[in-house]
């Protein structure tokens, strides 16, 4: 079975629960059931992750590779500040989608400069939490 990482960065934790006009009121949790569901539907295994730790994203990088089809990754604010995690990705070469849940090009300069989008596949913003499951669907075409 095709397995697909959904990783993201930090502070996604909190999602639902602060910021709502920005980020909606979606839990992480429940966007974690809604890809759970989806994968059982497109006949893909599904590894979702978050973490406050750059390492331990680029860790998680590492074990995609060899083991993932395709990455969806939401590195959340090190979009914009990691080489590391860019050097990582640049590593993986399969389908790699950035997403975020808002769209960053709307917002304040800091967030319009992606690092990720040098080695993204394509990148989506600005569908809400919805984005999961309309990356998840793309990442099903993208790896078939
Ligand atoms: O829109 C996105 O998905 C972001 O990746 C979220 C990041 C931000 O740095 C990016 O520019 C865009 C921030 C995630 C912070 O997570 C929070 C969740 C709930 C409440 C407050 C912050």
């Amino acid at each position: 079975m095709r397995l697909i990482f959904i990783l993201n960065g930090p502070n996604l934790k909190l999602l639902g629960q602060r910021e709502p006009s920005i980020y909606g009121t979606t839990t992480l949790d429940e966007i974690r059931s809604w890809c759970e569901a989806d994968a059982r539907e497109f006949g893909l295994g599904i590894d979702f992750r978050q973490s406050n730790f750059e390492g331990e994203i680029i860790e998680a990088v590492h074990e995609a590779r060899g083991k993932a089809a395709g990455i969806i990754i939401n590195p959340a604010a090190y979009t914009f500040t990691s080489i590391a995690i860019l050097d990582a990705l640049k590593t993986f070469d399969r389908p790699k989608i950035e997403l975020h849940i808002s769209n960053v090009h709307q917002r304040e300069e800091i967030y319009h400069k992606s690092l990720v989008s040098r080695t993204a596949t394509a990148v989506m913003a600005g569908f809400g939490a919805y984005g999961y499951r309309l990356a998840l669907r793309a990442m099903a075409e993208m790896t078939r």
